[in-house]
């Protein structure tokens, strides 16, 4: 039974947007006190998001996250954060070496500077530690502009569609793609999902049960891997709210 494992033999994983916070919201006082106050005695708990540090410290109320989770899991674990230090960082460099990702980034301005948006901002690749975040509109538009291509996307499934020029035109690149939020999508290496993360886990720690929480659970969404694994017991949100609710049941709050 969940709710009668020690602290130390039980971990909890949380995803940040839709699940922690609304879609690139900041977490509320609410949530937080009952985070801090009920949850984090009872488990040990960790962040596993698909943005950088930098957006979690904007989501979470900065870098107090590093103090309060026992892991902090920023680019699905391509960073690896314990006890507020880094202990290890993946490269996406590294890994797909300059030819081969000057040849993507030039196929993705080439396809972005074609694309016919109602608005289009500034910042369109995000070059990350272990992934690259591409977002058709930019990532420098305001928030009404964020929600205006959400809607957009849903329509017109814009980023569903240059996933699928993308995966046909790099086939034989080692790639994958994720949609993690709401304008955006990153591109990683396979297998350098959200599961990432339980490699380290896996490696240090021997926990009874480890939970993941998430929102995008379903393929194609940046917690399918993590939510599907058999080392994890995968609970589906859609807000921060529902977290609350499922962890008052699991650990009988
Ligand atoms: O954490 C989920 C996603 O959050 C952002 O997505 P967007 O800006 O599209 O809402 C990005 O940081 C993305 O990388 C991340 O997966």
């Amino acid at each position: 039974m969940t709710s009668e494992l020690k602290r130390e033999e039980l971990l909890l994983l949380f995803d940040v947007d839709g699940t922690l916070t609304m879609p690139r919201t900041s977490v509320t006082q609410e949530f937080e006190d009952f985070f801090y106050g009920k949850v984090k005695p009872r488990a040990t708990v960790g962040i596993v998001g698909g943005s950088d540090l930098e957006k979690m410290f904007e989501q979470l109320n900065g870098k107090k996250i590093l103090k309060e989770f026992d892991f902090v899991f920023p680019e699905n674990g391509l960073v690896q954060i314990e006890k507020g230090e880094e202990v290890g960082k993946q490269d996406i460099i590294g890994h797909l070496g300059e030819p081969t990702l000057q040849k993507f980034l030039n196929f993705v301005l080439r396809y972005l500077s074609e694309l016919e948006l109602p608005i289009k901002r500034g910042t369109f690749i995000e070059f990350r530690n272990g992934m690259m975040n591409i977002c058709p509109i930019g990532r420098q538009c305001s928030r009404a502009e964020r929600n205006m291509f959400a809607a957009y996307d849903d329509e017109h499934q814009i980023r569903k569609k240059m996933i699928s020029v993308l995966k046909n035109e790099f086939h034989d690149v080692d790639l994958t793609y994720s949609i993690g939020g709401q304008i955006s999508f990153d591109v990683f290496p396979k297998g350098w999902d959200k599961t990432y993360c339980l490699r380290h886990i896996e490696k240090y720690h021997s926990f009874k049960e480890i939970h993941f929480f998430g929102d995008k659970t379903e393929a194609g969404g940046n917690d399918h891997e993590i939510f599907n694994d058999p080392r994890t017991i995968g609970h589906k949100v859609a807000t921060p709210d529902d977290t609350v609710r499922i962890l008052t049941e699991i650990l009988k709050l």
